[in-house]
């Protein structure tokens, strides 16, 4: 059991792409639990392994109020659904304090493998959907930030800098 640090923009680490599972072990379910742990602990609904600088497309997601709908995602396939763009004001806790509309399809299709290696697919709409893209997006090392205009991106990366320094 253990909160574990997350890598903050603008970490490279948070660049790096995050390879395939190859097999689903007690180490990856040890290491499932501590994502969850921190979190909740955060409070966040949605950490990619890569925020923890472990580079494997591991996802672990609740978007419930109550922590009752832990889901786990391993080497998860996004397929999208609809070509219906919404706007939602999305967060990071690698971003910590700032958040910001993105653009995305709202209705997704996700295969992955489950906390015990099985296969599973599942359709997602709103929030979980957006959630879902924006934590594959973290395997891919790619942020929300990314998607909004440099001078906001540039303002955001200072002010986190800053902050970096001052708890140095
Ligand atoms: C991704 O983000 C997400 O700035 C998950 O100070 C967010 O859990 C997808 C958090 C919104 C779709 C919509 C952010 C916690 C948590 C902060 C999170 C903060 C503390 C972010
Ligand atoms: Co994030």
């Amino acid at each position: 059991m253990a909160i574990l640090e997350i890598l903050e923009f603008p970490d490279p680490r948070l660049r790096t792409v995050a390879s395939k599972v190859t097999e689903v072990t007690n180490e990856t379910r040890a290491l499932i639990k501590d994502m969850f742990e921190t979190m909740y602990e955060a409070p966040g609904i949605g950490l990619a392994a890569t925020q923890i600088n472990v580079h494997k497309r591991i996802v672990v997601i609740d978007v419930s109020e109550d922590k009752s709908q832990p889901l786990v995602f391993i080497n998860p396939e996004v397929t999208v659904l609809t070509g219906e763009p919404h706007e939602m004001q999305e967060g990071c806790l690698s971003v910590p304090g700032f958040y910001e509309d993105v653009t995305r399809i709202d209705h997704v299709s996700v295969k992955a493998l489950d906390k015990n290696g099985k296969p599973f697919e599942m359709e997602a709409e709103g929030l979980l959907a957006v959630c879902i893209q924006h934590e594959l997006d973290h395997l891919n090392g790619k942020l929300f930030v990314d998607y909004i205009s440099p001078l906001k991106r540039n303002r955001i990366r200072k002010k986190l800098e800053k902050q970096h320094k001052a708890n140095a």
